[in-house]
């Protein structure tokens, strides 16, 4: 009998470094249940791919938990979930940061991402194997003015990360995070608010990563052989050293 295809979800997925993750594993051969709040956006990401779009706003639990169950209704496991939905909201210095900037940042990239993988748990341990994928940043580790709230959140997915690999140590679930660098995404749109020309300011006269090159990254974290854990992979342009050190042409 052949083996059944693999269920990837994807959380935010209707953009960015989430639609490219899902054509990459759709061209893999995985079915893609793919997630986000923007439904019309979802849908046109996984039409080609004949995957399945399905409503997901990770800051609300009922709307995880929907998600979820239907995942599981349908397809009884998973096989890789993809904590990849998140934001940066605004560039404020503390002394003038804004409450829901940071509220929106912390609830979306460290209570979603917690939520989104304390129920899809018992899923994943349906698989025979299964791996999970958490999108962390470069802002992880390193800091930058402006960045408090966005670094903060990012800091906390890398110890969350951390924290599962030795949760789930012995069961045949693997435990990645993938830190990216400067990835060209609608990621500075939505942290300047629409502002187009400040968010193409941020990649002026450089080469930055695709949502592509990430999605690589993911393709080959999750297609090591099964004894193969990647703990961490942080990839970034040629041209940036830090956060905040990037060479640029003039
Ligand atoms: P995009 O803005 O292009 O994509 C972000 C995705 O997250 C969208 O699909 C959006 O979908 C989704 N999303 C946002 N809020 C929610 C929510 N509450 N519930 C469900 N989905 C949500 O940016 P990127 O592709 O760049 O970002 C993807 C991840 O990569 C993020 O975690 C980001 O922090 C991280 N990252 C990005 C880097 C970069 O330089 N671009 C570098 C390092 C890490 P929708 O609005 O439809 O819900
Ligand atoms: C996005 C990278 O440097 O803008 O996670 O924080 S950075």
């Amino acid at each position: 009998m052949p083996a059944p295809q693999r269920i990837a979800v994807v959380t935010g997925a209707s953009s960015g470094i989430g639609e490219a993750t899902c054509q990459a594993l759709a061209g893999a051969g995985f079915h893609i249940v793919a997630g986000a709040r923007r439904q019309e956006r979802l849908q046109k990401v996984v039409a080609p791919l004949g995957g399945e779009a399905l409503p997901l706003d990770v800051t609300q639990l009922p709307s995880i938990e929907a998600f979820v169950q239907a995942v599981g209704a349908r397809h009884g496991r998973i096989d890789v979930l993809v904590n990849n939905a998140g934001l940066a909201a605004g560039l404020a210095q503390v002394a003038e940061g804004r409450d829901d900037d940071w509220v929106q940042m912390l609830e979306t990239n460290v209570l979603g991402l917690l939520r989104m993988t304390r129920a899809c748990l018992p899923l994943l341990r349906k698989a025979p194997s299964s791996h999970v994928v958490n999108l962390g940043s470069v802002a992880g580790f390193e800091v930058y003015a402006g960045g408090a709230g966005y670094t903060a959140s990012k800091h906390a997915v890398r110890a969350i990360t951390r924290t599962l690999r030795l949760e789930l140590v012995g069961e045949p679930i693997r435990i990645t995070e993938v830190a990216p660098g400067m990835v060209e995404t609608e990621f500075s749109l939505v942290r300047f608010k629409g502002d187009a020309a400040r968010a193409a300011e941020v990649y002026r006269g450089v080469q930055p990563l695709t949502g592509a090159d990430v999605a690589d990254c993911i393709l080959w974290v999750v297609t090591r052989p099964l004894h193969v854990n990647v703990d961490e992979l942080v990839v970034r342009p040629i041209a940036q050293a830090n956060a905040f050190t990037v060479a640029r042409r003039s």
